[in-house]
């Protein structure tokens, strides 16, 4: 082909399409990129020459095992397994292992992808990865998840390492299956090095990991309203999920003088017209992660508040500010509507991929303030790089220094978003911006390498 012949968007989508079957949700993310992509490649050669996007669309390996387990009664457990290492072309894979029933080799290659974008953006080395597996920690016992984390580990640790890929937590992985599996990981291989993170405090990980993800989805938050000279005081937040992300961002929105609304699970979700407070927010992070319960029983502790099952989401509830905190596309274009007309004006995506296309696109019309995950959650992995330094170093820095790394890196991602994302009157096109420069300093790597 020669460079004059380059194929066009829609033909491009359809090669993606017919190349992976029955994978909607990594079309969907492949979809969204290509959109702003193929019109910020026109007129330049060298990436449409050297295929870029396309190479980036299809991962270096997809790796897919079996994990057998014994449950507590006895009975023999069959679970699969994947680790999708996407690029490496500007550091180690990386990128987090998700424990859910939904989870499919599409869902892990759409999160790798984005992945790639995201990592670059925070401007630290680090590739794009992802791996999880369809075990349902729901209503299992520690014993159970520990055995699981240990079979998962002993066929992934031949394919990760400290500089080869560094997999940390996501749905489903917290601080409890980070133990399990590094503690595998070490006995089987004889080595303590930084090849997980989100680890504890006292065995290597980092201050304020575990907080990073959700106040750094704020902090972006705050840098959007800044550049139409507001702030998050006053504002009122309806945010979904109500794991790790969700609550750190609800505990951020309240320490800088906003009210939150609402939280949800895959259930149904709560309104507190009251506000959820800081002491309720601790309530919610021991319900959670102590207790293992459900949304719902907020209302029995907190009198004023009501539950909405069914499975509902929390769009409807009025609101200045949104913050999808849950799962990917559980913000459609009707919810995206909603959310309009009762007047919210930004919305900073915790989760990946929470808004489906017409959602994305239905905002981007609006042109309000709306941050893609792969920009505004990025503070996750930007503080698992940090992570990644200070094992290197082998030192621990401070919660004071960290915190302002973490400060500095979300407004640098939101600078590169403005870079490459406004129209020169006003408006910025954050999934743009985040996209072109994500796939810029990627691709200029892969350029550096020639034809691998
Ligand atoms: P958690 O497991 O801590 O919490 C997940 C929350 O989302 C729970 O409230 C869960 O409810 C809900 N949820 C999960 N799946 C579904 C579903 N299919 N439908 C409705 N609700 C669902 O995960 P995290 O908070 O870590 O992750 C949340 C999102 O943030 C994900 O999209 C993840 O990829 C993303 N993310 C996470 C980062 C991190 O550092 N942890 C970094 C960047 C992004 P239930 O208990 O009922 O399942
Ligand atoms: O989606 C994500 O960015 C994460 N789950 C965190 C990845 C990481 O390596 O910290």
């Amino acid at each position: 082909m020669t460079s004059s012949e380059h194929v066009d968007l829609p033909s491009f989508i359809d090669g993606v399409k017919k190349r992976n079957p029955g994978q909607p949700e990594f079309v969907q993310a492949v979809t969204e990129v290509a959109e702003d992509i193929f019109e910020f490649m026109r007129g330049k050669e060298k990436y449409h020459e050297a295929q870029i996007l396309r190479r980036i669309a299809e991962p270096d390996r997809v790796i897919s095992f079996r994990v057998c387990w014994e449950d507590d009664k006895g009975n023999i457990r069959v679970q699969r397994g994947w680790r999708v290492q996407n690029n490496n072309a500007i550091g180690p894979y990386k990128g987090g292992i998700r424990f859910h029933p939904s989870v499919t080799e599409s869902v892990l290659k759409f999160l790798a992808f984005e992945q790639t974008f995201k990592n670059a953006l925070t401007g630290l080395p680090m590739g794009g990865g992802k791996g999880g597996s369809n075990f349902n920690p729901k209503g299992k016992s520690a014993n159970e998840v520990m055995r699981f984390c240990q079979s998962f580990m002993t066929e992934l640790y031949r394919h990760i390492g400290a500089d080869v890929d560094v997999p940390a937590g996501d749905i489903g992985v917290g601080g409890r299956e980070i133990g399990y599996m590094f503690g595998q990981y070490k006995r089987i291989t004889n080595q303590f090095t930084g090849v997980l993170t989100g680890k504890g405090l006292e065995w290597g990980g980092s201050l304020i990991r575990t907080e990073a993800t959700g106040y750094g989805a704020v902090y972006f938050l705050q840098n959007m309203l800044r550049t139409k000279g507001l702030e998050v005081e006053g504002k009122r937040a309806v945010i979904s999920g109500s794991g790790n992300v969700a609550t750190h961002a609800a505990e951020k929105i309240v320490q800088l003088g906003g009210t939150v609304l609402t939280l949800s699970d895959s259930e149904g979700f709560i309104h507190d017209p009251d506000g959820i407070t800081q002491e309720k927010i601790d309530w919610v992070k021991n319900l959670k992660n102590v207790k293992r319960g459900r949304i719902s029983e907020y209302v029995k502790e907190f009198k004023g508040a009501s539950f909405t099952g069914g499975g509902a989401r929390p769009w409807g509830v009025a609101c200045d500010v949104a913050l999808p905190c849950a799962t990917q596309n559980e913000l459609d274009g009707n919810d995206a509507k909603t959310l309009l007309a009762n007047g919210c004006m930004a919305v900073s995506e915790g989760a990946n991929m929470p808004t489906n296309l017409e959602g994305v696109h239905i905002f981007k019309a609006a042109k309000i303030l709306y941050a893609p995950g792969k920009a505004s959650n990025a503070g996750g992995v930007a503080v698992s790089g940090l992570e990644m330094s200070q094992n290197s170093a082998r030192i621990s820095w401070k919660e004071a220094d960290l915190q302002e790394m973490l400060l500095d890196i979300m407004k640098g991602i939101h600078a590169s978003c403005a870079e490459y994302g406004s129209d020169g009157n006003g408006y910025i096109d954050y999934v743009k911006g985040a996209n072109i420069a994500g796939f810029k300093k990627v691709a200029d790597a892969m350029l550096a390498y020639g034809v691998v």
